[in-house]
């Protein structure tokens, strides 16, 4: 095992990392820009160091400074969180380089599932439903539309480099489509330097589901079942729960069953999630493979009871997994919300300030990870999320009854968040009985707003 690690990240999951490795008796240096100077958490590691200015790209994802701080710690791991460089396969290249454990899967895998066009393949490969497509990358206007022709309309522009939405286009008819094309060709290049895409049938209404797995560096792989993200506004996640509701048993062990394969045949090891979309007959496709821990794992680690973060650290110190799949069991409903310093009212601007009253709730079956105290700044730099407010319960009755009494309970001043909106929320009919899926709040919820 691991004597000291590095964590290479900020905010509430750089505080969730620190206590995984004082859990396991494992020394903590984390990294810290000068606008995170005074957050509280570095006081908790053993060692803090600064690695620059506030914007992150002169600090947190400066590939260099993190090494020094590495080696100027003596650390043997780098954790690096989510975001960041947390899925650049390049850094983890250098850490091996560096004789570095980079606590994630290995640069191979992350290359082979790193973009759309590839994971897909490789989906294919492993017998995983994938939307149908123009298999493979798009490569002129006469394909486009041949395929836009077969499948019929609407259909889906993507970047192959793309995630979390951006570089996609829905395509209506023949002009929309070769517009669509060139603006999304012109997006990708500028904001990933790859210029690629592809094409998919649009799915009406699907919802997002994901499944956790687990594999370590002797080929085991497991799932850790699935998690409904539906639930989202501009690709900006706002509740996540496990395990997702109305999902038939058979579909479910399908999907984490197809999850398992893919990770198998990507070489995959550490924490991962594969993507779904579900539509309404309860056909599942693959879309995208997250190559990291994830902001929603805690439901997971709830209704599992088991510690991602800690097994990603046993994992990269090249320890077995210490449970089969048939040991892993689902017990009761974990839902998340998130709560980000946004003003619901001003279109969910960043509401960035110092916050004078940080009161959070408590009690049975509550779990909150956050890295903020009263009195603290939220800087203006980085994502906006300040808590997850998370609880498990025995059913999904009981979570959203506790939910609510929770987000009551929940007392902030000084900054605008997302307290009012997950109330909001929590009162819906398609939320209460299962029925949300990716379009509900843009479509419903904010309609009559
Ligand atoms: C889709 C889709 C419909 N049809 N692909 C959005 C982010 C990226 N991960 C994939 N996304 C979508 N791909 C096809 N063929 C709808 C979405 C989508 C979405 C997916 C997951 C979560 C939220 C979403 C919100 C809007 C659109």
């Amino acid at each position: 095992m691991f004597q000291r690690i590095l964590v290479a990240n900020r905010g509430e999951i750089a505080l969730r990392v620190i206590r995984a490795c004082r859990d396991l008796g494992i020394e903590v240096a984390v990294v810290y820009s000068t606008a995170d100077k005074d957050a509280p958490y570095l006081k908790l590691a053993d060692q803090a160091i600064c690695i620059g200015p506030g914007p992150a790209t002169e600090s947190y994802l400066k590939i260099d400074r993190i090494i020094a701080a590495a080696e100027i710690a003596n650390a043997q791991a780098i954790h690096p969180g989510y975001g960041f460089l947390s899925e650049n396969s390049k850094f983890a290249q250098i850490c091996r380089e560096c004789k570095i454990e980079f606590i994630g899967p290995p640069a191979e895998a992350m290359d082979a599932v790193g973009n759309k066009d590839k994971a897909k393949q490789l989906a294919k490969k492993a017998k995983v439903p994938t939307v149908p497509g123009s298999d493979g990358l798009l490569t002129s206007e006469e394909e486009a539309l041949k395929f836009a022709h077969l499948v019929g309309y609407p259909v889906l522009i993507k970047a192959s480099a793309g995630g979390g939405g951006r570089g996609m286009r829905v395509a209506r008819n023949d002009i929309t489509l070769l517009s669509g094309m060139a603006s999304a060709k012109q997006e990708a290049e500028s904001a990933f330097k790859d210029g690629s895409i592809l094409l998919e049938k649009y799915l009406d209404q699907p919802r997002h589901i994901e499944v956790q797995i687990l594999g370590d560096k002797f080929g085991n792989v497991v799932h850790l079942y699935e998690r409904d993200c539906s639930l989202q506004r501009r690709h900006q996640k706002l509740v996540e729960e496990s395990p997702a509701p109305n999902l038939p048993e058979k579909v479910r062990d399908n999907i984490c069953e197809a999850a398992v394969r893919l990770a198998k045949a990507a070489g995959y090891y550490s924490a991962g999630t594969c993507e779904f979309l579900l539509d309404k007959d309860n056909n599942f496709y693959f879309i995208e493979v997250n190559a990291r821990i994830q902001v929603e794992h805690p439901v997971t680690e709830l209704v599992t009871g088991i510690d991602l973060i800690r097994e990603q650290i046993r994992i990269a110190a090249g320890e077995k997994l210490r449970f089969r799949q048939r040991d892993i069991k689902v017990n009761g409903s974990a839902i998340e919300c998130r709560i980000n310093a946004e003003d619901p009212a001003k279109d969910f601007r960043p509401s960035a300030g110092t916050i004078t009253k940080w009161q959070p709730p408590g009690g049975p079956g509550i779990r909150l990870d956050t890295h903020v105290v009263t009195g603290y700044r939220v800087p203006p730099n980085y994502d906006s999320m300040v808590a997850k407010l998370i609880v498990h319960q025995p059913t999904r009755v009981e979570a959203i009854a506790v939910m609510r009494r929770a987000l009551r309970e929940f007392t902030v001043e000084g900054i605008q968040t997302t307290i009012p909106i997950h109330q909001e929320i929590m009162k819906t009919a398609e939320f209460i009985n299962g029925k949300v899926d990716t379009t509900f709040i843009e479509r419903s919820f904010l309609a009559g707003k």
